[in-house]
């Protein structure tokens, strides 16, 4: 039941000299809830004003719509319970997703394979109707952009470039403190970027683009044609029972010098590299923020691909870094509601 008793504020006695900023005297903790959705995870979390990421669920992501927006609302219900408790004061909710949207209509334009049926999406009307809540909706590479402005490396700069490693890869371009989301709200799709003529074929139906080469499901498919020809597990890399190859097994065993493994790591960094070389001969950022698990992984290569492939004068003052967030998308989709809920 979603018609929940409106909630209760607590509110201290006025103190003598501060009684103009009333609302600081509020017990509940101004709060939005933040949904992270990719090509594998659902993750809802309920942040508060500060980036504190008081509570966190994560759910595959469902492959056809009704199934994943069912499970969205669910979480996002069960995610209001929680914020009661936890007396947070949820003032809206920020949505962060795979795919070109839309953000002043709130909508999905369309996905690449990495999301099915997730084209022409309307996801304002239905959750806002169903959650009783204003909803922000944006790209997740660009909310993880937002995540770094407001929160992480990103604070001050005011020309950076996020790329989100996930299952995909995401990209945020802020020029001039501003996200630029292009005529079409296309812009910043740097997963597809080409770093070759051929190359693998992509999630977008091109073949080549840095997704190809470096993204999560790039690095599984390299995972397991090793595994399939016998030559990824070295000593110290094991399997489970049921477990399935993904990217960590190749970067494992890539630690523990297997040589082949080495090679998909090298591979995927220069296709990085050369992607931000891109970037910089056209953007001209201050700072490239690395983002997801395998960042650490990519920036030693990506920095020195920069130093041989790019301009000098791009080359020499490029700070390319690893982002410390936990979760800047779902960081960025809290900030857009926090920023424009709070605006006085
Ligand atoms: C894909 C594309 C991007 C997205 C990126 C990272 C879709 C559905 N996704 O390139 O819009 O930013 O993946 O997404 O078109 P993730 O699934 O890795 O989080
Ligand atoms: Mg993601
Ligand atoms: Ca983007
Ligand atoms: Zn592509």
């Amino acid at each position: 039941d979603l018609e929940k008793p409106i909630q209760k504020s607590f509110i201290f006695p006025p103190m003598k000299d501060t009684v103009s900023q009333d609302i600081d005297h509020i017990l509940e903790t101004q709060s939005a809830l933040a949904v992270d959705l990719g090509g594998t995870n659902l993750r809802v979390a309920i942040i508060s004003q500060q980036g504190e990421i008081l509570h966190k669920m994560s759910e595959l992501t469902p492959v056809t719509y009704e199934q994943r927006m069912d499970l969205l609302v669910r979480m996002l219900v069960e995610a209001t319970s929680k914020a009661v408790e936890l007396s947070c004061r949820i003032l809206g909710i920020g949505i962060s997703t795979g795919g070109r949207v839309n953000p002043h209509e709130g909508m999905v334009l369309h996905s690449t394979k990495i999301l099915e049926e997730w084209s022409s999406i309307d996801l304002r009307t239905p959750i806002s109707s169903k959650l009783h809540l204003p909803v922000w909706v944006d790209n997740d590479g660009n909310c993880a952009a937002l995540g770094e402005k407001k929160f992480g490396k990103g604070k001050g700069s005011e020309d950076f470039i996020t790329l989100i490693v996930g299952t995909g890869i995401g990209g945020g371009i802020v020029l001039n403190n501003e996200l630029v989301h292009g005529a079409n709200f296309c812009a910043a799709e740097l997963g597809h970027i080409s770093v070759s003529m051929d190359g693998p074929d992509c999630m977008c139906g091109s073949s080549g683009c840095v997704e190809s080469y470096s993204s999560g499901i790039a690095l599984q498919r390299e995972a397991k044609k090793l595994h399939d020809a016998d030559e990824l597990l070295v000593p110290g890399v094991h399997l489970r029972e049921g477990e399935e190859v993904t990217g960590k097994h190749v970067i494992q065993a890539a630690q523990l010098g297997n040589k082949k493994a080495e090679k998909v790591v090298e591979t995927a960094c220069e296709a990085l590299g050369l992607a931000v070389c891109s970037l910089l001969h056209t953007v001209n950022p201050s700072h490239i923020i690395l983002c997801g698990h395998l960042a650490p992984h990519y920036v030693d290569g990506v920095r020195e691909v920069i130093q041989r492939r790019a301009l000098p004068s791009a080359a020499s003052s490029i700070q390319i870094m690893v982002s410390d967030l936990e979760e800047p998308a779902l960081l960025g989709a809290a900030s857009i509601v926090l920023e424009y809920a709070t605006r006085r």
